[in-house]
């Protein structure tokens, strides 16, 4: 019988993967009457070169360039791509393969695309972020704690206006930086230019009575011509960060926008809003961690990361492996949740814990993160019941506490904005 198939051509477990070759881990299960050797050559073909069936001629260099299932354990598949399948410096290639097709593929009932070690070759092809840690602790003239930031809230229906008082009582509060919403961009009340225009008048006045460094994660999320309009308004206005929602404008915007924010000297905060449509189930879609990695590539300067304790999900496990994949130089491998990476000239980035926390929960979180990480308080300094600037101070004198390895509630007998948070949230964790 003429062959019809040829996904086991995709299989070789005798195969070393190269050092150039990308190599990818995915959690897989067959789908019923389907055998793994199916599933995985179906896998790395349809990410790779091959098709449904065995074609009439072949090119002699698709031997090369196609990907090779080579180790399969329990139901986790690792998978090589040798470089020569990819184009340098081009991220949605990378999702359209690894990440494309093979997620509605019949034989496959679930699959979940975990990680992938990048080769230095690959790598290099990236800007990553343009200040990273250390260059934006730099700027803020911040070292001995986590940066510290509040969206307005409630989330949208300030007038450009109020938003730029709240921002103001923020700062004064002692936070470094005010950050829109993920889905507040320009509104009819709330102006993108106004909003850029007043901002910089409020971090003005506050840097001007505090001495610090103010800034603010100014969304520019939009069609990309105009958020190359709204980034050039943020420089001229002085600012150091724009904030993207990098899921919902996509990975190409992101390299784009990159490069403009680069030619100004800026920082990227990328907001992850619709992840959770793909990262949230253990067994189909594509991980956090792997986002984050593409992200900082992409260049970024950081992104959220979950708090374990809030009010979103993600465990303590995923946050700290997103953390390490933002921050170590060279990532090792932990259990089949990271694959090993040396990031190179990428520098490193932060991640930023936020969604649900309040002053009750900075032990928990700093417990976790340690200090290198961007700390958003939103809900948790707005709701206090003396008003965002005492909800500011209130996070910053839980911070002192924990540094100083004080119990919140000791800490409190003499800190009353800490004590007026407790007696309202205590250590609530949110839902
Ligand atoms: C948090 C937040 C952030 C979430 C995003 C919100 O506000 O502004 O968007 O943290 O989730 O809109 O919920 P609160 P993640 O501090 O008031 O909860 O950080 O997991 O991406
Ligand atoms: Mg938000």
């Amino acid at each position: 019988m003429k062959k019809v198939e040829w996904y086991h051509d995709f299989i070789d477990r005798k195969y070393k993967p190269k050092k150039t070759d990308l190599k990818a881990l995915f959690y897989f299960e067959p789908s019923a009457g389907v055998s793994k050797d199916d599933a995985i050559g179906r896998i790395a073909s349809e990410s790779s070169t091959g098709t449904w069936t065995t074609l009439y001629e072949l090119p002699k260099r698709m031997k090369e360039i196609m990907a090779i299932a080579y180790k399969v354990e329990d139901n986790f598949v690792h998978i090589a791509y040798p470089l020569g399948l990819w184009e340098k410096g081009n991220i949605p290639q990378l999702l359209s393969g690894i990440a494309g097709n093979i997620f509605g593929m019949k034989a496959i009932k679930n699959l979940r695309l975990v990680d992938v070690s990048l080769p230095e070759e690959y790598i290099r092809s990236f800007k990553g972020p343009n200040l990273g840690i250390e260059g934006l602790r730099k700027y803020f003239k911040v070292y001995d704690r986590p940066l510290l930031g509040a969206v307005p809230k409630p989330k949208v229906g300030f007038d450009a206006e109020e938003h730029a008082k709240i921002g103001f009582e923020t700062w004064m509060g002692g936070f470094d930086c005010v950050k829109d919403d993920e889905n507040l961009t320009s509104t009819n009340f709330n102006n993108f230019y106004k909003r850029v225009q007043l901002m910089s008048k409020m971090r003005d006045r506050a840097e001007k009575i505090t001495g610090e460094v103010k800034d603010a994660f100014i969304n520019i999320t939009s069609e990309t011509e105009e958020m190359k309009k709204r980034a050039k308004a943020l420089h001229n206005y002085g600012f150091k960060y724009a904030m993207i929602d990098v899921v919902t404008t996509g990975t190409a915007s992101v390299q784009t926008m990159r490069n403009v924010l680069g030619d100004y000297g800026m920082a990227i905060h990328a907001h992850r809003a619709m992840h959770s449509a793909f990262d949230r189930y253990e067994k189909h879609g594509i991980t956090m961690q792997f986002l984050a990695k593409i992200m900082k590539l992409a260049g970024v300067d950081q992104i959220h990361s979950g708090t374990a304790v809030g009010k979103l999900v993600g465990d303590k496990e995923e946050v700290v492996s997103i953390a390490n994949v933002l921050r170590e130089k060279n990532v090792k491998p932990y259990k089949k949740i990271i694959l090993e990476q040396d990031w190179g000239h990428i520098k490193p980035a932060f991640p930023v814990t936020s969604g649900g926390l309040h002053p009750g929960l900075v032990p928990d979180v700093m417990d976790i993160y340690g200090k290198e990480m961007v700390m958003l308080v939103s809900g948790g300094i707005h709701g206090h019941p003396n008003g965002t600037r005492a909800g500011a101070i209130a996070t910053r004198q839980a911070l002192e506490a924990t540094k100083k390895k004080i119990s919140l509630e000791e800490y409190a007998r003499t800190h009353k904005e800490l004590k007026q948070a407790l007696e309202k949230w205590g250590r609530l964790k949110p839902k």
